[in-house]
């Protein structure tokens, strides 16, 4: 698609820029400038998705990849990096030689990103970011963001264990889980929390580790946690597979999840939930995996040369015992 695109940017420079000193509207994308595109051709899009340390993860690749589909006029090059960014920088550099048309990265962490996507800038290929976000200095670098409003999610966390445990009279010990450091998730969510508990004088942080996301590495790091605290009152897990490798880890120990200690969790997936029926996780912040269908909106809609918003962010739940009902578990997608 790339090839005809640029066959007739030429022929309709001149109506391109009549068009933007009417409206307006240039934006930092080339494709952002109205030219009429071919929408029959297939979209070449490349995809760097972190790994799949989660089942949250597991669930957004199935949603990208099943959106992506030639049924849908996509081609996708999919790229696992094994949550290392070094294998996403190669990965996106292997998308500039092959010339895709568009470039979706779902960043591992936060920074580090400027120098490759000043290169797929210079290659005219858009960038759109899912799930996590990336700073960089110059903001035409990124097209459009699909995700969660990670921080709101760490306030409304907050906000529940105030209600649940802000009037108790000791001292409440908390220990979180923190995902990948320098995940916009794990930033978002970590500072959402803090800000929101930090006029709670009784609240203290007495443990704060990262589980890199993931089951094994969450139970890990809450086994330490509990050797080296016997009394901690509240575990705030960054997302569900750390939750249920705490859950293992307490159990372990010989602490009853839900009872002896508050449980936090993100994400919200299927099994959590159950969890949140039977008692064992207290509160879910929801997380929404599923952004397959904004994503392929938005390459469509800039192939088109369309104006897209810069950022989309998906609507989310709390969910506790109370609102958990069977009828919710069996719809959750995932
Ligand atoms: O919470 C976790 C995953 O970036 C929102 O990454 C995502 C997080 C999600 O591994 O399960």
């Amino acid at each position: 698609m790339r090839r005809s695109i640029k066959k007739v940017a030429a022929g309709l420079l001149a109506t391109m820029m009549i068009g933007t000193m009417l409206t307006g509207c240039g934006g930092g994308n080339k494709k952002d400038s109205g030219s009429s595109k071919k929408e029959t051709s297939e979209i070449n899009i490349g995809f760097s998705q972190v790994g799949a340390e989660s089942d949250w993860r597991v669930a957004n690749t199935k949603s990208m990849k099943s959106e992506l589909t030639a049924k849908n006029g996509f081609k996708l090059s999919f790229a696992d990096a094994q949550q290392k960014q070094e294998n996403q920088t190669k990965a996106v550099r292997e998308f500039i030689t092959q010339g895709v048309d568009v470039i979706a990265i779902a960043p591992v962490t936060e920074t580090g990103w400027e120098t490759v996507l000043k290169e797929a800038k210079k290659a005219d290929i858009p960038v759109i970011t899912v799930d996590r976000q990336i700073k960089t200095s110059d903001d035409s670098l990124i097209t459009a963001w699909v995700g969660s409003d990670f921080k709101k999610e760490g306030v409304k966390a907050a906000e529940w264990l105030i209600k649940e445990k802000g009037k108790e009279k000791g001292d409440v010990n908390i220990a979180v889980l923190q995902g990948t450091i320098g995940s916009s998730a794990e930033i978002g969510r970590t500072k959402g929390f803090k800000e929101g508990i930090k006029d709670q004088k009784n609240f203290k942080i007495i443990a704060s580790q990262t589980g890199e996301f993931t089951q094994a590495k969450g139970q890990e790091v809450m086994e330490s946690f509990l050797k080296q605290n016997k009394d901690i009152d509240v575990v705030v897990a960054q997302n569900d597979n750390m939750a249920f490798g705490a859950i293992d880890a307490l159990k372990a120990a010989g602490k009853t999840p839900g009872k002896d200690v508050t449980i936090i969790s993100f994400n919200a997936i299927k099994a959590a939930l159950k969890k949140v029926q039977s008692g064992e996780i207290n509160a879910e912040f929801e997380c929404n995996p599923l952004h397959g269908p904004r994503v392929a909106e938005l390459a469509k809609k800039i192939m088109k040369g369309e104006k897209v918003d810069k950022i989309q962010y998906v609507d989310e739940q709390v969910f506790t015992k109370d609102n958990t009902t069977k009828e919710v578990i069996n719809k959750r997608a995932y």
